[in-house]
């Protein structure tokens, strides 16, 4: 079966979802796109063959679209979320499930309703390489009960737009999705430092950062956010268990000696860094579809996932060391 995907968002990430969807993964057909920038969509509506709307909500509707996948801006996941839910659509949104704990739990609370898991969250980090072998190591027992995890998360350089709350809500939304579910267990408390400051950050944007967690079982993690590295984007992940340590590992990149220096490449942003991750991702997800059983991150992992950044703002805020507070998890995302 060939799966009709509208596409909410043409920028970055929807444009490279575009291109995926149609050159890569295997049973799905882009049909109708919309972006708040209808010059940039409709060229790209034209280029793919799709039929172009004004709005996210109009592709929704569309009858010859099956399904969803939202790459809009952040602020917007959470309300095409809702209508997906309420046409009784599957829907694939990017990360961040919505920009707060609440919009988040008004998901939740429409998917119990509706009685069947429609929604499935973009942290692509679960399907990379690296770190599912991290994951299968942790879980085998080799390294013992992990104690600590150290973390880095460098981007080049922010997007225009980025801001200080974002580099944990857009950012850093990533390590607390993806050590949840390394370490199978949820935060209990969260801080955020902030250090030096780095004097190329843009005006009023706090960088670099430092997010603080501790775990049900105690596991203490710090994870650098760092929006201003300039060499490249570079993302490190370290768990040290009670018998050894596990570090995840750099992605394939040709080691090059020559006049007498030894080198290899650094990413420069995270398109290229997971665009395996990417792809598996995606093609997992047409998969789920055919046997109508979506796989995780669900919306439950959005939903925890913004708790917790929620959480590390006002600590960041208050400069205080706060409870992360998750409500009491329905059987139905067990
Ligand atoms: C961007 O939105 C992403 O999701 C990337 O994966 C992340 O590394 C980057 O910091 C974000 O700005």
């Amino acid at each position: 079966m060939e799966w009709k995907i509208g596409v909410i968002g043409t920028g970055a990430i929807g444009r490279d979802h575009i291109r995926r969807l149609t050159n890569v993964v295997h049973g799905a057909k882009v049909v109708a796109l919309s972006d708040i920038r209808p010059e940039n969509a409709a060229g790209i509506a034209k280029e793919y063959g799709a039929v172009f709307y004004e709005t996210g909500e109009e592709v929704i509707r569309d009858p010859n679209v099956d399904v969803i996948l939202v790459a809009s801006w952040d602020p917007t996941h959470a309300g095409y979320v809702l209508q997906c839910i309420r046409e009784r659509k599957y829907v694939f949104c990017e990360k961040p499930l919505g920009v707060s704990a609440k919009e988040c739990r008004n998901i939740i609370d429409a998917e119990l309703q509706c009685g069947k898991r429609l929604v499935q969250v973009g942290f692509m980090r679960r399907y990379d390489r690296g770190y599912r072998a991290l994951k299968e190591i942790i879980d085998s027992g080799k390294i013992g009960a992990p104690l600590m995890v150290h973390c880095c998360h460098r981007n080049r350089i922010p997007g225009p737009q980025h801001t200080t709350d974002m580099t944990i809500k857009n950012s850093g939304i990533h390590e607390i999705d993806v050590l949840r579910w390394l370490l199978g267990e949820e935060y209990e408390t969260g801080q955020v430092l902030t250090v030096k400051q780095n004097r190329s950050a843009q005006d009023g944007l706090e960088d670099p950062q430092i997010m603080l967690l501790k775990t049900g079982s105690g596991v203490r993690i710090d994870a650098e956010i760092n929006m201003n590295s300039h060499y490249g984007y570079d993302i490190q992940c370290e768990v040290v268990g009670e018998k050894g340590t596990a570090r995840l590992p750099d992605p394939n990149t040709i080691l090059l000696k020559t006049d007498g220096t030894r080198s290899c490449q650094i990413y420069s942003d995270w398109s290229e860094r997971f665009i395996e991750a990417y792809d598996i991702e995606l093609q997992q997800w047409i998969d789920s579809l055919n046997q109508g059983a979506l796989q995780r991150p669900s919306a439950w992992d959005g939903y925890a996932a913004c708790v917790t950044a929620d959480t590390l703002i006002q600590a960041r805020l208050k400069g205080t060391i706060e409870p992360v507070l998750i409500r009491e998890k329905p059987a139905f995302y067990e």
